[in-house]
């Protein structure tokens, strides 16, 4: 058994009560991908379903293995939007001012945590393996032990684990430490966060942990450091299909005797996009020469648009680009371009794969899929052009840092810095750029997603916990 937040469908529920299905695509999807064994997938389906369609809907997803947990709008709205976004998601990306917290939408987090426990203790086989994902869900572990302690419970957090001066602002900390501890496996992207969770276990509950795990409850919780990789064979199936190819063409012939630097994130604060910005602007001011040959693209997929700070964040990063571009450009020339939309698959594959710097520099992200896919993208597909001429600027803060060993690592904080590697990735001969791909691209394959989920799931089949992958 598989437990998210968001089934990988959306549904869409009309006024007239048609239901609408759309397969989404995501992290985890791709994933799980290729994984042997067959699961079912626990989670919600993306919107509000009224009652008289919830039985139908069950029926149309169970032909998926899909099985939706049903929420209403308020639970959504305390559960989700606010304890999710405003609570933890800002606390375990360290943005400590702005994390709030109100005891109301705490029960709903609670609530809704409770009714996963409950849907999967009723769904799952005797013995069943269950593998429970992301923030949104830590409370799961313990809720569901309670009702099957049969059950053999993993978890898997894919945001950071803060460190615990921080992650004890929490007013519910003990209760998520408990909810954690429920699991028999407990695994995270890095060694550091993996520490970070120990040494909260122990300030905050005051259980030490051993070499193997955390001893609570009679048992022993298995602590893994498991970076989660990508979907190789995907990449290389879009890299060779005739529309990306075209788009190839394409991007070579716009930018013609331009260097391409590249961003590509979703919406958020955690992305560092506006200190991206001003690094930019720094390196222009440097020499402003290099408006004439240094091209900026910012892809940003619109996320989380019905909150203000993203509305904010997002009109932040407009008129910090139109005041570079007013400064920097001229009729027919804006050094810095924003795309805010989603791209299609042949596009930003074809983006990869034309960027002589990619630009990765989050404050802070638990691994950041875009560095892997960026390398893998530069280094397979021999026959298409523009082979290994790219840089991989990726912010230290990233859990990508600590597996891929040729990236040029930057503090995002720092504009003079950051904007001294830019010239640095621009200049770089052709041979260290190859050398420094290459190391990436054997990173990138090793952890490849499918590998990854299969090691987390039989590590969980194991009758004593194991310890995870060192890094
Ligand atoms: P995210 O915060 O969503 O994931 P990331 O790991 O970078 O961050 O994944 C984003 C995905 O969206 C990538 O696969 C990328 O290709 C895609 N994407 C981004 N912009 C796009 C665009 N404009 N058009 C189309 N696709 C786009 C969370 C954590 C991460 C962690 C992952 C997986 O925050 O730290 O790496 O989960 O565990």
């Amino acid at each position: 058994m598989i437990a998210s937040n968001r089934l990988p469908v959306q549904v869409t529920v009309s006024d007239a009560g048609a239901i609408d299905l759309t397969p989404s695509a995501g992290g985890l999807v791709n994933a799980l991908r290729g994984v042997a064994t067959p699961f079912t997938w626990v989670g919600w389906p993306g919107a509000v379903v009224p009652a008289a369609a919830q039985a139908e809907l069950a029926d149309r997803l169970a032909a998926d293995r899909l099985e939706p947990v049903f929420l209403e709008q308020a639970d959504e709205a305390g559960f989700y939007g606010r304890i999710c976004n405003d609570t933890i998601w800002p606390l375990f990306h360290d943005f400590v001012g702005r994390m709030s917290f109100t005891d109301a939408a705490w029960e709903r987090y609670v609530d809704v945590n409770r009714r996963f426990a409950e849907q999967l203790a009723a769904r799952s086989a005797h013995g069943a393996r269950v593998w429970v994902h992301d923030f949104h869900l830590m409370l799961v572990p313990a809720a569901l032990r309670e009702l099957r302690p049969d059950l053999s419970i993993g978890f898997f957090l894919h945001i950071p684990f803060p460190s615990t001066e921080i992650f004890q602002l929490l007013p519910s900390r003990e209760e998520v430490l408990l909810g954690l501890l429920g699991a028999d496996q407990v695994g995270f992207h890095t060694s550091e966060y993996a520490r970070h969770f120990r040494s909260s276990c122990l300030d905050v509950l005051g259980i030490d942990s051993g070499p193997d795990g955390i001893g609570h409850g009679g048992r022993v919780v298995g602590i893994g450091a498991d970076p989660i990789g990508i979907d190789v064979a995907h990449f290389q199936d879009v890299l060779g299909r005739p529309e990306t190819a075209a788009m190839v063409d394409e991007l070579a012939a716009r930018y013609r005797g331009q260097r391409l630097v590249l961003g590509v994130e979703r919406l958020d604060y955690s992305k560092g996009v506006p200190q991206k910005l001003r690094a930019f602007e720094r390196f222009l001011e440097d020499d402003p020469a290099r408006a004439e040959t240094t091209t900026l693209l910012q892809v940003l997929v619109p996320s989380r648009l019905e909150s203000a700070d993203y509305r904010e964040l997002r009109a932040e990063i407009e008129q910090e680009s139109a005041r570079i571009n007013g400064r920097f450009g001229r009729p027919g020339r804006t050094p810095v371009e924003c795309l805010h939309r989603s791209v299609s698959p042949a596009e930003l594959v074809a983006l990869y794969r034309r960027a002589d710097v990619m630009a990765v520099t989050p404050l802070r992200d638990g691994m950041n899929l875009v560095a892997q896919e960026f390398v893998l993208c530069q280094t397979a597909a021999p026959k298409l052009p523009g082979r290994a001429r790219g840089v991989l600027l990726l912010s230290e803060f990233a859990g990508a840092a600590q597996v891929l060993p040729g990236a040029l690592l930057v503090n995002p904080w720092d504009t003079a810095d950051l904007a001294a590697r830019l010239v640095e990735a621009l200049e770089l001969a052709p041979a260290e750029r190859c050398r420094r791909l290459a190391l990436m691209s054997g990173a990138v394959r090793r952890l490849a997603a499918p590998r990854w989920a299969e090691g987390c799931l039989d590590r969980l089949a194991q009758p004593e916990p194991v310890a995870g992958t060192r890094l």
